[in-house]
């Protein structure tokens, strides 16, 4: 959707020394997709999934104010990483705390004892926040770590040195959005601050070994435009492309980055359509601030970290080392908390996602791992008062035994689905995890198939002969502003129709997801089931059909570009399937 006269600047090139250079060599051009892989089943995103639970570390330059700032009259401001903005402090003010900030007590190897102690499985550090301090030796300019102050180390070579050395997996969080940089601030003079944006992420993805995840944020500027977050995109994955990539490198759409960023909230349940990962603080701030003792329970952390995975998320928990550098002890506290939580649950938890085949209790959580459920039991029940679990697909359970105790937990056949009766006690008043083995309803074979034929025409009314016919192993495109699906078809004003048959594995409920830009139709069995005709930006559409496993079913996809991006995704889930693309396998032509 939207027209953009962004196309134009397709190729943006420059004079230097009379040589022709191209400023953005990841430019699209038509034919170039941005979706490389299935994000929910490509083994570049197999870490992500299964690791559920990060470390997020604020620390910069606002760290040394300790959260306060006493203005000339006495009084006193507070607030965090924004204090600079929301306490309006002079830049000279600012630049000249640079001068005092010595975090000497920060110490990698204790930070990345931390995380893992945890249970954590990746950090995410704020390289550089919106005051645009680096907190690395950048090259880029003197505004940094290194530059400014008397620490002079670089603490994102510690922590990459240490996470590798004990074997975590390490992030880092960029700001798009920059207070100090001059070109930043400017219309005009923005795409020179993007060049030193580039500069700065390329030092990052090349000179600290592999970055796990790219952690954009700030991109509410207004300068931050749809085209240049598709540049970026297509930048750093040219670089890094092994590295996830958060959503808002774009606009936090579906169709953004690798995944979905919830701030300090967490979705009710599965989210259509992407990865997601709730980042939270574990008191009120992010960045360091003396004053905020406001810090939540291990049994809430815990909690939201339960219910998290068990809706297909993860959970960067956030700590704020302060102006010494050291992670506040009792962060630290409610990260061993979890920790000891997870050394005897973790399963529950690590490697677990979405259950399927039984609906969330109101008694706890529910998740689930290959033929394996985990039930996090919030409230243990009274003597002979079972818990009851509601099937959405047949499944029996072989096993049930109290992971903390290794007790029996005996189970009887009830009504649409389980009753579990826990004996004793709960091991755990924050929750305690019941293991069942299952044998879930057998699928069909993997089938043979080898995808869809997929016609695209020049026009967006599917009129005349298609300028290309060809197979397509799955419907995974996101075209952005400037790709189109081949370099005959232009990039907007096209449409695409794929035909051909589905042969699902399991019979049950299959949920269809469609991701759009700008129209969608599907048909299953000559049966409508998705229709959103009316010209959309990305948008996700959902329609549930029962079907058959081994059977064959007529499958038909129509999409329509007019302008601006374009994208069509082809997704499916159903009790037995986790949320992914429709495999080629079971496509047929
Ligand atoms: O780094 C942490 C925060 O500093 C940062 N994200 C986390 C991870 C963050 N803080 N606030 N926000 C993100 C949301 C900010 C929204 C607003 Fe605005 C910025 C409200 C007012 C200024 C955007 C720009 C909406 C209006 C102007």
């Amino acid at each position: 959707m939207r027209l953009s006269a962004a196309k134009a600047l397709l190729a943006v090139v420059v004079t230097v020394a009379g040589t022709l250079t191209v400023l953005t060599p990841a430019h699209a051009a038509p034919g170039d997709n941005l979706a490389v892989d299935d994000v929910f089943t490509s083994p570049r995103t197999s870490g992500f999934r299964a690791d559920r639970f990060g470390m997020f570390i604020h620390f910069g330059l606002y760290s040394a104010f300790r959260g306060e700032y006493r203005r000339a009259d006495g009084t006193v401001c507070r607030d965090a990483e924004w204090i600079k903005r929301n306490c309006a402090i002079p830049w000279p003010e600012y630049e000249a705390k640079a001068a005092q900030f010595n975090p000497t007590s920060f110490d990698a190897k204790a930070v990345v004892g931390t995380a893992k102690a945890a249970g954590q499985k990746y950090v995410v550090i704020t390289s550089k926040h919106h005051d645009g301090f680096a907190m690395w030796p950048t090259a880029v300019n003197d505004w940094s770590i290194t530059s400014r102050t008397p620490f002079k180390r670089d603490i994102l070579r510690e922590l990459a040195d240490e996470a590798r050395a004990q074997g975590i997996k390490l992030g880092f969080y960029y700001s798009i959005w920059d207070w100090h940089d001059p070109d930043a601030q400017s219309a005009a003079n923005y795409d020179a601050y993007v060049g030193r944006m580039k500069a700065q992420l390329r030092e990052l993805v090349t000179n600290y070994g592999d970055v796990a995840v790219l952690w954009f944020d700030g991109e509410w500027d207004g300068q931050w435009t749809t085209q240049r977050g598709e540049d970026l995109a297509r930048y750093v994955r040219g670089l890094s492309p092994n590295t996830v990539v958060n959503n808002r490198v774009g606009h936090r759409r579906v169709v953004d980055g690798d995944y979905g960023t919830p701030e300090q909230e967490i979705p009710g349940g599965p989210v259509d359509g992407q990865l997601w990962e709730s980042c939270m603080t574990i008191n009120g701030t992010w960045g360091f601030a003396q004053w905020d003792t406001n810090f939540k329970s291990v049994s809430t952390l815990t909690r939201n970290l339960i219910g998290i995975a068990a809706s297909g998320g993860n959970y960067l928990l956030n700590v704020g080392p302060d102006d010494k550098g050291a992670i506040p002890a009792t962060s630290a506290e409610r990260l061993r908390g979890m920790g000891s939580w997870l050394a005897v649950n973790g399963p529950a938890v690590h490697g677990a996602g979405v259950p399927g085949i039984v609906t969330q209790p109101s008694w706890g959580k529910v998740s689930r791992n290959a033929n394996r459920l985990h039930a996090s039991v919030y409230s243990w029940p009274a003597p002979n008062t079972p818990l009851h679990l509601t099937a959405t697909s047949w499944f029996q359970i072989t096993k049930a035994t109290v992971l903390a105790t290794g007790a029996d937990v005996p189970v009887q056949p009830s009504g649409d689905g389980y009753d579990l009766y826990p004996p004793g006690n709960a091991p755990d008043p924050i929750a305690s995890v019941i293991a069942l083995d299952i044998v879930p309803r057998t699928p069909a074979e993997r089938g043979t198939g080898t995808g869809l034929t997929a016609r695209f025409w020049p026009n967006n009314t599917f009129t005349g002969t298609p300028a290309v016919t060809r197979r397509d192993p799955t419907v995974n495109y996101n075209w952005g502003i400037t790709g189109s699906p081949a370099p005959t078809i232009p990039t907007d004003n096209f449409s695409a129709r794929w035909t051909g048959w589905l042969e699902p594995r399991y019979t049950e409920p299959h949920t269809f997801t469609t991701i759009s830009d700008d129209t969608v139709r599907l048909w299953i069995d000559g049966k409508p089931v998705i229709t959103n005709t009316t010209p959309h930006g990305p948008t996700v559409d959902k329609g549930t059909v029962t079907l058959e496993a081994g059977r064959r079913y007529a499958i038909t996809l129509e999409h329509t570009e007019n302008g601006g991006e374009a994208t069509m995704k082809l997704l499916w889930t159903s009790p037995n399937t986790p949320q992914q693309l429709i495999p080629t396998s079971q496509l047929h032509p």
